[in-house]
């Protein structure tokens, strides 16, 4: 069975990981979670999928597409063939906007591959259309709530990413004497982030990281406000800053 993201790093020891990582939550051979955390990223800008808690509506509506579906009695693992067939190959019906008139972009293809568009084919057929909210793991992502200040220590400060894969770092502020520091963004999670630093006339990406991987970044900084965000794109709209105060 594979398993991607389970026993990787101390955060999530032992069991914990096991159940963050998604395994055992449907068919072994996918990870909804991370399934969950790629749609996010990379789906919801152009669909509604209420349990995601997306609302895009350059795409339909997947909710009301599947719904249909589950009605006239297809099941998931048909859904999921037509969900990873729609990512490697989209069908081309261009769409027009009722207000406007106008055609509405298509979808790319390939927004996700491998392993990662089998997750996300895997969550959307369990997602869409079914009334509820996620549960359990998979209703980690996506709602982690950055909170507290990280603190300097030795030089070091340290922002880990949402190990469970959202897009957040824990913590929602932080704070350095001036001088020479190094940010550290571990990055349990499938989903790519890094760690910036900007202000004051500096703007320095870290590099992108994932999968236990760490984004680091030392500069010499004067006293003043500056910002810590991950400059992947999306992710600093989506809440992936925090004020950094240096004094
Ligand atoms: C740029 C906007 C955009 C993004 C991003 C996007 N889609 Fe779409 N999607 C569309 C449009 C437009 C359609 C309908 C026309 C078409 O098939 O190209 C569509 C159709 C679909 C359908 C078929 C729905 C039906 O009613 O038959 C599925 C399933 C789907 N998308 C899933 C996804 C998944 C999964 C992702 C992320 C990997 C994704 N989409 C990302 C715009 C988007
Ligand atoms: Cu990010």
């Amino acid at each position: 069975m594979r398993c991607r993201g389970a026993g990787r790093g101390v955060i999530l020891a032992a069991a914990a990981s096991l159940l963050l990582s998604g395994c055992g939550l449907t068919d072994p051979g996918e990870n909804v979670v991370n399934g969950k955390s790629m749609f996010v990223e990379r789906c919801g800008s152009c669909h509604v999928l209420a349990r995601a808690g997306t609302t895009g509506v350059t795409g339909p509506n997947l909710d009301a597409a599947f719904e249909r579906a589950r009605i006239d009695g297809f099941g998931e693992s048909t859904f999921q063939g037509m969900v990873h067939k729609q990512i490697v190959a989209p069908a081309r019906t261009r769409q027009v906007d009722p207000q406007t008139g106008e055609l509405l972009p298509l979808m790319p293809a390939d927004l996700v591959t491998g392993d990662d568009a089998e997750d996300v084919a895997a969550y959307v057929a369990s997602a869409a259309g079914k009334a509820g909210e996620d549960t359990g793991a998979l209703a980690l992502v996506g709602a982690a709530q950055a909170e507290g200040t990280a603190e300097a220590e030795n030089g070091v400060v340290e922002i880990p990413a949402d190990p469970g894969g959202a897009l957040a770092y824990v913590f929602a502020e932080a704070e350095a004497p001036a001088g020479q520091i190094t940010f550290r963004s571990p990055n349990e999670s499938a989903v790519d982030h890094n760690i910036a630093i900007e202000g004051n006339g500096i703007n320095e990406l870290g590099p992108v990281v994932k999968n236990g991987g760490v984004s680091e970044l030392s500069l010499e900084l004067q006293a003043g406000e500056y910002t810590f965000y991950c400059s992947v794109v999306g992710h600093r709209a989506a809440g992936m800053e925090g004020p950094l105060r240096v004094n």
